[in-house]
């Protein structure tokens, strides 16, 4: 199995790319990055140095296209500006087979907020790649974002009451019968997260305990999970099981009390090797 992981690389912060690439690789999947950008550390920081390598999306297809190579998923995280989303859709228009699986990760914002990077040229952009996703992993404020709605109302949604809505919610933003939606990282309560599995006929609210605090990367170390469960060929409602399960065990292995650092997903898997 490979991937095509297109992400950026962040020094600090255990996201995009290191994410991808370190969960993929422990599953038995090739990682074929394309860095949408390289930066000193996560944007969350407050300071970093981001270093642009848009062309490494064109020069990427160009090559990889004379090679002639395929991939049996495609997975899409951070992009900095509205122009990288947009080589991002040239290159999955060349790359997405029949047979390959799109997830497309809205990286656009959380907390009820946008990134700083976030524009109304980015979000159509992303609309567009979601059209063609077989699976979108939005969290609960690029929902919003994605539905047109104010993200701000992401923070007033009391989960135990709203099910339904954020469910309706996502398959407004469906476009074909077999897309997934997998709304990330749901805060019900003190002790509990909540992933939302929605498909057009069905829907799965997958719950796991955590500290009630949240860390930078795990929508990106989710977003990996899932594709390389999938392509291992899980059912869409255990692949997230087994992903949430992961991260509450990385999130109980934290120390670290800043969340910029993200969490220890390396103890997760180094267990893995004294098994
Ligand atoms: O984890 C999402 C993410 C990925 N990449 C960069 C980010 C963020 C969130 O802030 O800044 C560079």
């Amino acid at each position: 199995m490979r991937v095509a992981a297109i992400n950026d690389l962040s020094g600090f912060g255990k996201c995009s790319l290191i994410a991808d690439i370190s969960i993929l690789s422990s599953m038995g999947i090739e990682v074929c990055p394309v860095p949408t950008a390289v930066l000193t550390a996560q944007t969350g920081f407050p300071s970093y140095y981001m270093h642009e390598t848009e062309d490494m999306i064109g020069q990427s297809r160009k090559e990889w296209t004379q090679m002639g190579v395929h991939f049996d998923g495609i997975l899409t995280g951070y992009m900095p500006d509205e122009n990288v989303v947009s080589s991002v859709l040239d290159f999955t228009k060349s790359f997405a087979a029949k047979d390959t699986v799109l997830l497309v990760d809205p990286v656009m914002g959380d907390g009820g907020k946008p990134y700083p990077n976030y524009s109304k040229g980015m979000l159509e952009g992303i609309k567009e790649l979601v059209s063609k996703a077989d699976i979108i992993t939005p969290n609960l404020t690029e929902l919003y974002l994605l539905a047109g709605e104010a993200p701000e109302k992401a923070c007033e949604t009391n989960v135990a009451d709203n099910i339904e809505k954020i469910s309706g919610l996502a398959r407004s933003v469906m476009t074909g019968e077999n897309q997934n939606v997998v709304v990330t990282g749901i805060s019900s309560g003190q002790n509990e997260l909540i992933n939302l599995v929605v498909s057009s006929k069905e829907e799965h609210v997958i719950g796991c305990r955590y500290n009630g605090r949240s860390y930078s990367g795990t929508g990106d170390l989710f977003a990996a999970l899932l594709i390389g469960n999938i392509l291992n060929g899980k059912r869409i409602e255990d692949a997230a099981f087994r992903s949430a399960d992961f991260i509450s065990r990385a999130i109980a292995a934290t120390t670290e009390k800043d969340r910029n650092f993200g969490v220890n997903f390396e103890e997760v898997l180094k267990r893995r090797w004294e098994e």
